[in-house]
Parts: C-alpha cells; sequence; structure tokens
C-alpha cells in the first residue's frame, strides 16, 4: 500500500508559543513565516497549526466562536494565505486544526441557542430540561466536574465534555453537520492541505446510552465528511481518538475506509498512570509496557492501515522530561526517544521544541498556570491531596510545561520575544536554543534532521516489516525492520544504567547512534544505535 504523504514528517506549531512578531507576547501568524527555512532546514514538509481561529480562548483556542476567521491575536486573514502561500513556494503543507466536537459558548450558534427558545440553533447543542437542578446524566468532563452545566436562564442544562465554554455539539442534526462540511471546505479551497481533527471519535456520542468515544454513527458521519469534503483531493487527514484500538484504527484507516488516514491512539501515553485513574495518579513507566503497546501497535496496522507516531504535543508532557533524564542525560534520551520513534512505521510528528531537546518547565505557583485543565485539577485536587502531592502531579502531566515558549537563543525572552510572553520562558533557554543547535553536528537537531532524511530514502522504515526483540528485557527496546533484502535494527538502552547486551552484529553496519561504546556488546545510559544489513 503506498500512500503519497508516507515518507512525510509533521511538525506541530503551537501558535501561541512559537514566534512574536509584534510584540506583543504572544506567537502569531507572521512570527511563523519568518521561520519557514527553519523546517526546511529541519527536513519536516508538513506543518500542523493548533488552531489559530477567533476563539475567547478559555482552553487556548481549542474554544473556538467563529470557524471563518483568524484570531486577531494570530494576525489576519491576509497573514494566513500569506503563510500558505509562502509554505507552498517551500514545498511545506499546511495542515489546520479542526475542532467540531463543541465550539465556545462565544460562538453565534450557541447565543443564539440560550437567548432564543425557538433558534434554529437549539437543536445544534445538546440540552436537558433542569429537573430539580440534578444533571441528567452523571457524566463527568475531561476537565473536572460534570459535563452538565445550566443556562442562564437556569431552565435547561447543556452538556459540554471539556471546560463549560466548551458546549459539545450535537452531530445527530443533519444542517449542523452540513455546515461544518461547508466549513471544511472553505478551508481547502483556500489551499489547506488538510486537518488534525480534535477528539474526532467523540461526535458519534450517544449520551442516552453512556456512550461517548466511538459511538455508534461515528464511522456513518466520517464516511459522509470524507464524501463531502475530502475524497478526490490531496489532503491529509489525522483523527484525534482517545480510546482507539488496532482493529478500530484499521476500520479509520485502512486504505479503501473513505474515513482518515491516520489517528492518534492514547495507548502508550497512558502507560505511566494508574488504571482507570485520571492522569493525575501518576505511576512509573514499566518498559516492558511500552514495547508491548508500540509493538502491538507496529504489528497489527501493518499493511492493514496507518500508524502516526507521536511522543509529546501541547496536551503531554515532553518526552525527554517524562520518561527520558532532561538533566544529565538530556541529550542521549532526547536522541534516543527520536531514533526509537522515526525508526517506526507511520507518520511521525516532531512537536515544536522536541528537535532541541526542550525540556518540561516546573511550576510552583498558581499565578504561573494558565491552562484551564491545570487551574481546574488544582483547585479539586487541593480538597483532596496535600500541596506537595498536586504540584507533584501537575509537574508530571500538566499542559503548560510543554507549552512554553520556544527557544530561538538564550536572550531574555529566548529569542521568542521582546516582551514578557503570556507564559513564562523555561530558564534552561540559556543553554537549550536553536541558535546553539542548529550549527552543532552533535545537537539533538542535527540528529533529527538525520532522522528525518533517513526516512525520505529508506524505504525499509516507510514500508518495512517489524518485529521486536526480547519483549522482556528490562531496559533494552530493540527493534528489527525489514524490506526485501534490507533491514534495518535498532537498539536503545531507555535507562541510565551501563547495559551489558551482546548481539551478532557482525553482519550489520551502524548507520547512526548517540554516542560510541568502547565495547560493541555494552550500551551506555541512554545509548541508542541504528544498523542496517543488506542480503
Ligand atoms: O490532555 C488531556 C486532558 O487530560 C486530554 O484528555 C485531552 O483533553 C484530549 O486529548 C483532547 O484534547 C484535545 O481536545 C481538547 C483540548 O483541550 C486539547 O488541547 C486538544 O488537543 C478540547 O478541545
Amino acid at each position: 500500500m503506498k500512500r503519497w504523504y508516507e515518507k512525510s514528517v509533521i511538525y506541530q506549531i503551537y501558535p501561541m508559543s512559537f514566534k512574536d512578531s509584534n510584540h506583543d507576547g504572544m506567537g502569531d501568524i507572521h512570527g511563523i513565516i519568518s521561520k519557514l527555512d527553519y523546517f526546511v532546514e529541519l527536513g519536516v514538509d508538513v506543518l500542523w497549526l493548533s488552531p489559530i481561529y477567533v476563539s475567547p480562548m478559555d482552553d487556548n483556542g481549542y474554544d473556538i466562536a467563529d470557524y471563518y476567521q483568524i484570531n486577531p491575536m494570530f494576525g489576519t486573514m491576509g497573514d494566513f494565505k500569506l503563510l500558505l502561500k509562502t509554505a507552498h513556494q517551500k514545498n511545506l503543507k499546511i495542515i489546520m486544526d479542526l475542532v467540531v466536537n463543541h465550539t465556545s459558548d462565544e460562538h453565534i450558534w450557541f447565543m443564539d441557542a440560550i437567548n432564543q427558545p425557538d433558534s434554529p440553533y437549539r437543536d445544534y447543542y445538546i440540552f436537558r430540561e433542569n429537573a430539580n437542578n440534578t444533571p441528567p446524566t452523571n457524566q463527568g468532563s475531561f476537565f473536572g466536574g460534570s459535563a452538565w452545566d445550566l443556562t442562564p436562564d437556569q431552565k435547561h442544562f447543556y452538556f459540554h465534555l471539556f471546560s463549560k465554554k466548551q458546549p459539545d455539539l450535537n452531530w445527530k442534526n443533519e444542517h449542523l453537520r452540513q455546515e461544518i462540511y461547508t466549513m471544511i471546505n472553505y478551508w481547502l479551497d483556500l489551499g489547506v492541505d488538510g486537518f488534525r481533527m480534535d477528539v474526532i471519535d467523540l461526535i458519534g456520542k450517544d449520551i442516552e446510552k453512556g456512550i461517548i468515544g466511538n459511538g455508534p454513527k461515528l464511522h456513518d458521519y466520517l464516511k459522509e465528511m470524507y464524501h463531502a469534503c475530502f475524497k478526490g483531493r490531496k489532503v491529509i487527514t489525522v483523527g484525534e481518538t482517545g480510546g482507539v484500538t488496532p482493529e478500530i484504527a484499521i476500520l479509520y484507516t485502512k486504505e479503501d475506509s473513505e474515513e482518515l488516514d491516520m489517528v492518534f491512539q492514547f495507548q502508550h501515553i497512558a502507560l505511566d498512570q494508574e488504571p482507570h485513574r485520571d492522569k493525575w495518579h501518576l505511576k512509573k513507566l514499566d518498559l516492558k509496557d511500552l514495547k508491548r503497546v508500540l509493538s502491538k501497535w507496529q504489528i497489527a496496522l501493518y499493511q492493514k492501515g496507518w500508524n502516526s507516531l507521536y511522543w509529546s504535543n501541547h496536551d503531554q508532557p515532553r518526552i525527554v522530561s517524562r520518561w527520558g533524564d532532561d538533566g544529565e542525560y538530556r541529550i542521549q534520551s532526547a536522541k534516543m526517544f527520536g531514533a526509537l520513534l522515526h525508526m517506526m512505521q507511520g507518520t511521525p510528528f516532531v512537536y515544536q521544541g522536541e528537535e532541541i531537546g526542550m525540556t518540561n518547565l516546573k511550576m510552583h505557583d498558581l499565578k504561573d498556570l494558565r491552562d484551564v485543565e491545570a487551574i481546574n485539577m488544582y483547585h479539586e485536587k487541593m480538597k483532596v491531596w496535600d500541596e506537595s502531592r498536586v504540584w507533584d502531579a501537575l509537574n508530571a502531566k500538566g499542559r503548560d510545561n510543554a507549552r512554553t515558549p520556544m527557544q530561538w537563543d538564550d536572550s531574555i525572552y529566548a529569542g521568542f520575544s521582546d516582551q514578557k510572553p503570556w507564559l513564562n520562558v523555561n530558564p534552561n533557554k540559556d543553554f537549550i536554543n536553536v541558535k546553539e543547535s542548529i550549527n552543532d553536528p552533535k545537537s539533538i537537531f542535527s540528529f533529527y534532521q538525520k532522522l528525518i532524511k533517513m526516512r525520505k530514502e529508506c524505504p525499509t522504515i516507510v514500508y518495512g516489516s517489524y518485529e521486536l526483540i526480547e519483549e522482556e528485557h528490562e531496559q533494552m527496546f530493540c527493534y528489527k525492520r525489514k524490506y526485501q533484502n534490507q533491514e534495518i535494527l535498532v537498539m536503545a538502552n531507555v535507562s541510565k544504567e551501563v547495559v551489558k547486551y551482546p548481539y551478532h552484529l557482525a553482519s550489520y553496519q551502524l548507520i547512526l547512534s548517540n554516542e560510541i561504546s568502547e565495547n560493541e556488546d555494552e550500551f551506555g545510559p541512554y545509548e541508542v544505535r541504528i544498523y542496517h544489513k543488506e542480503g
């Protein structure tokens, strides 16, 4: 199976934190335009922008008030068109975030719906009569508390799976669906190259039956959307699908699915939380679990679907701080995780700053938090946990930690802006920044450049089969990729201990590593090696 984007690497831009061009401490579109050559140099070919539409920014733009307008804080429609044009001239594609499970409560549809009982938009949302001030179901919101809140006149409850300023749309309403497809086509006709679809697996929900993810009509809606919008267009669609299993991922992404090109699965990033508890219940990662989960996805989707590959994004902690070592072994562990991911089958995503090994910012003060989820969590957990546990959890899993401004240089605001940014800069910009990295052949940036280039040049990485070596080893993560008569062997020590690991390497040629151990049978802390074999 061959797909046009199979060799692509996608870079996620978090626009608020990428580059400020107009001196307001907030990233913007002209900032992105000014850095397009940076992506060319890195070698990625698709840029995904987190939402830049008009929004009151309760959830940093994932609460959209107007799907057709650019948020003035990021620029104008003219700026966006210029971004598209300039990016396309440099052979970079642009995909936008599509947030259609919910809108902002400041969207005209919702305002009309709550202000006029006979509004045609009332059925675009999910309302239930208020009987006894008791929420109609006990569904919780992902951001804490009930998913139901009262309308201002207190006569009804409305449903919101995220913040109370993000009412869920009612996908059962056909007019709503057609409005969404019209909007998608508007952006595609403008030249946008596809979408990352926010929590798209929730649009088929059936609240009465208690079904939230992967609802009964979900796949019908996606097929309808495909025919209304994507068929015949050379675009990329990536669905964010939290509860997905490999079997369901194949339904979405098999070649004739007429649904999506790939989906984000969440199974690997759920491995460091206690089962059946919220994400703040921390658990140490067991490497065997990680190997098992990632290998399962590699094998299950092989020639049946298509994987997306990611460690971090604007909702997840940075991988180097999460499962690597962001102190002494930062450079080694960042490269090691990069290699493990980029040698797998699927489309890799690089989250801004990952390519220079940016780390989580630790916070200790409520006034430094900006994320609605983190702030809600702080207030809720302070009722039941002591403060140090709350901060430990926030510093491990809070979403602000990985949203800090991009570190371009070591100046006061890291070259992101010349004004105080909306979120604190990580003080380690003094030594972790693009300026330091870009011309250093030993930098994480240079290593990522090589990984990305290898995917473009080596069909084994794109098409090869996958085989895990030694499932039970506690520290080593090793796998093979095979295609025709070629083989790629990846060997990684995912620990800070030195590990003895003899392997018959005589017929292999080393093509990339993050350090060279003196003894071939021994792997230093976070050492990774990529070998090639022919025949
Ligand atoms: O980070 C999470 C909360 O712990 C995830 O559950 C996250 O909310 C989930 O991945 C959905 O994320 C997407 O939709 C949210 C938005 O806040 C996230 O930023 C977005 O990526 C609501 O639109």
